[in-house]
Parts: C-alpha cells; structure tokens; sequence
C-alpha cells in the first residue's frame, strides 16, 4: 500500500497531431505511473464527453487545457493522500472522481482528464506492486477470486488488424469504415501477427498490381480511392491471403466495422459509393449477402447507434454463426451493454476506455459481457492514439477475444509490440484464443 503524492497532467500531442492528455501520478514511495488518453474520429454520441478547449487560436479549438486544468487543479488536490494498491482501491479513486464530476457522461471535469488520472493511478499502483499491468488489473478488481474470468490462465487475444480503411477514417476510399483480417491460428501471438503482416504487404503489393494507391488513412490501414464498390476490399484482402499462402477462413477471417452511424440519416442508410439508399432491413441483407460469400467473422456496428430495433433482427439471423460487436451502440457502457442483452442485440462488444472514462467501468463492462456470454474486443481509437499500450494489458487481464488495432504506424505496432512482449513474458503460461475465440467469453 501507498499514498498518492502527486498526479500533474500535461497537453500532448496524439497520431494525426490531434491534442490530448498525458497525467504522471506520484506515490510517497518515489515510485512513478504515466497514462495518455486516445481520442476517436468516428465517436459515438453516447460516449463519455471529451472537454475540448473550444478556443479557436490554439489547435482550431481542439486543445486540452481544460481538461488538464481539472486535473491539476480539480482532481488531483482531491485524490492526494488517497492510498492505492489494495483490492478495491482504484474503484474507490475512480468513483471519487465520477462522484466529483456528477454527470452521466462526465461533462464537467471531462473524461479525457478523469481516464488520464484513472490509468496513470493504475500504472503507479502497477509499478508499486512490482507487478505488469495486466496482472495488477487482475489483483486490483480481484478478478481470479471472484470467478469473474473464462480462464484464470491468460488466454491471449487474437489480433484482428484493420487493413483496408475509409469511411471518417480517409477520403475518398470506401463508405464503410474498416475491412480487417482477423488471425485465428492458435500456434502464437508472434506467429499471428506476422502472417497479419505478411498479408498486409501483399495486400500492398496487390493493390499497385492493380493501379491503385497504397496511401494509408488514420490507423495505417490502406485507403485507396478508385474502388467501384464497398465489396471490393473483400476480393483485394481474398487475394493477398491466398497470395500470401495462407488459408481464407482457416488461418485468416474478416472483420468489419462498416460503422455505419456516419451514414445513417431519417432510418436511411446512405451508400453513395453505391448510389443506394437502404432502409434497416435492406443493409442488414446487405451484409447477410457479404456473411453468406465470404469467411466473415465479425461485424461491427453494422447497424446504426440509434437504430435498437434493426440490431436484434441482425443477431437473430446471424449471430449463431458470426460475432455481431455493439460499438458506437454500447460504448463500453455497463447500462448500454444491459440494455443489449435485454433486447438480444449483440453477442460480442467493442471495449475502448475512454468511451466510459475510467479502468473501473471498463473492468466492470467487460465482466458484465463475460457474465452474459459476450465476447469482448478490446480496441484502439481511430483519430488520435498515443504510446500508451494499456489497451493491451488489458485485453490479456480480461482474456478478450480479439485486440483490434491497426498494421502500421508508430502507436500501433506499440500495441502488438506489448502484446508479443506479454506473451514471451509469460513464456508458455498462456494459451492463444485461435479458433476458439467464440468460446472466450
Ligand atoms: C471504431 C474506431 C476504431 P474511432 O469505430 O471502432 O477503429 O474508430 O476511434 O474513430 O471511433
Ligand atoms: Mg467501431
């Protein structure tokens, strides 16, 4: 056990040049915790609110000096003296924080300050403990003893890395947001992510092959312009899998965040790539169309946000087969995901911390999911991430499915660099999800 001595935030800068926020909390001990906040493009409106300055000569009014204000001045004079590192003690700081707050979405003191302090507190109680992340979280929400996990061994998560990127993540690619390749062999983490690799330089090689362009969109995906259709990605990623002499459905499945709030207008889904405009039951055959010709694993938020009553419609018809992700529909909140197992929305769920805000409910939203027979996906953000690979440590403690984050780019592979060091840390101790990452809920 020790006491908080100080926590100080400071703006930072995240991928795309998007500012955010970094918060360092000091124990008596001397020991240290840093933690940065990701920031999303395609956020949905439900998430937790991020505090944006608003002041239009500094970063187009993007900067986060509030946020870091509130810490400084607000969170941090109240958190100090706090003890850390006890069972139950980062749920006791994160609800000190919600409580001072007092809005649902955490609109006065903004998330991005209060998951900044929440993660950094983690990571000091972390370092205190002389224990890895992943395990702490274990310890500090005592996870093992209450028989809240599949698997009290550490099942690692299978990378599913976004390859092929359009929607509010590039221009003039695809209306829809994600096309991913989902590795599924069981041999290990290292082995899954190099094939993801191998088939992400092919799939390079096969769009130039092709005359188009191999720029890459937020995440490092490709986003090349040109495509005739929203299938094609799927013949493209076909293509570099085979080319790259691994098994289409066997090896590698596709995963796909058609992310289709940003399209959706008046109960219209707006295709303009395709000139068409669906109503909910047209785009769900939409993609039964795509699940029935190509080796789909998971879909995600292949339905819009607000558009409850379509999503039990699609879970009903599909869900026995494929995982169906609530994210922009769930954000990673216990309430949202209680009202999708209500309804029979999902049978999966995207967990991104800072659309809740805080470890605690994160934690708390992923066991609610295990509880009820969800897999969960843990996930990077699309507009802005940083360095910090808590994302990763987190996905191990709760034994997710599938991390998902992009191929390329320094903040990326940072997380598949964690991944890949966890699991030589464990060295053997640990199985892979691989084809049984169904069963890992
Ligand atoms: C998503 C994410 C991550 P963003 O929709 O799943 O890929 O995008 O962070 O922009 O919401
Ligand atoms: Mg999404």
């Amino acid at each position: 056990m020790a006491k908080i001595k100080q926590i100080i935030a400071r703006e930072i800068l995240s991928s795309g040049s998007t500012p955010s926020v970094e918060v360092k909390c000091v124990l008596e001990t001397g020991t240290i915790g840093v933690a940065s906040v990701p920031y999303g493009a395609s956020a949905g409106i439900s998430e937790a609110f991020v505090l944006l300055d608003g002041d239009k000569s500094r970063f187009m009014g993007k900067g986060m000096l509030k946020a870091v204000e509130n810490v400084n001045k607000i969170i941090a004079p109240v958190l100090v003296g706090m003890e850390v590192g006890e069972v139950g003690s980062q749920n006791v700081i994160d609800q000190k924080m919600i409580k001072l707050d007092g809005t649902e979405r955490k609109t006065n003191l903004g998330a991005n300050a209060i998951l900044g302090v929440s993660l950094a507190v983690a990571r000091a109680s972390a370092n205190e403990a002389k224990m890895p992340m992943y395990q702490y979280i274990r310890k500090a929400f005592d996870l093992e003893n209450q028989g809240l996990l599949c698997d009290k061994n550490y099942i690692l998560p299978n990378p599913m890395m976004v390859v092929i990127e359009g929607g509010a993540h590039a221009d003039q690619s695809t209306d829809l947001q994600e096309y991913m390749i989902s590795m599924i062999g069981n041999d290990s983490v290292a082995e899954n992510v190099r094939r993801g690799i191998e088939i992400y330089f092919t799939l390079k090689k096969v769009l130039k092959d092709k005359g188009y362009n191999s720029n890459v969109g937020n995440e490092g995906a490709f986003a090349p312009n040109g495509l005739p259709t929203n299938e094609t990605p799927l013949e493209l990623i076909k293509e570099a899998v085979e080319k790259s002499g691994y098994s289409f459905g066997k090896d590698v499945g596709i995963s796909l965040d058609p992310a289709v709030s940003e399209l959706f207008e008046e109960g219209v889904y707006e295709l303009e790539k395709e000139n068409k405009k669906l109503n909910s039951d047209e785009m769900i055959e939409y993609f039964v169309n795509w699940i029935n010709n190509y080796p789909i694993i998971t879909l995600e938020d292949a339905l819009a946000e607000t558009d409850w009553s379509a999503w039990p419609k699609l879970t009903e018809k599909v869900g026995d087969k494929i995982a169906i992700v609530g994210d922009d529909l769930t954000v990673t909140n216990p309430k949202l995901l209680q009202k999708a197992i209500e309804v029979k929305a999902i049978n999966s769920i995207l967990i991104k911390l800072n659309q809740i805000g805080t470890l605690s409910e994160t934690v708390e939203c992923c066991m609610l999911a295990r509880q009820n027979g969800i897999m969960t996906i843990i996930s990077h953000r699309g507009g802005g991430e940083t360095n910090d690979t808590t994302m990763i440590d987190l996905a191990v403690a709760v034994n997710a499915g599938f991390v998902k984050v992009g191929p390329s780019r320094g903040e990326r592979v940072e997380k598949y660099n964690r991944l890949m060091e966890i699991e030589t840390e464990l060295a053997g101790n640990c199985s892979v999800a691989g084809l049984n990452f169904r069963k890992i809920i």
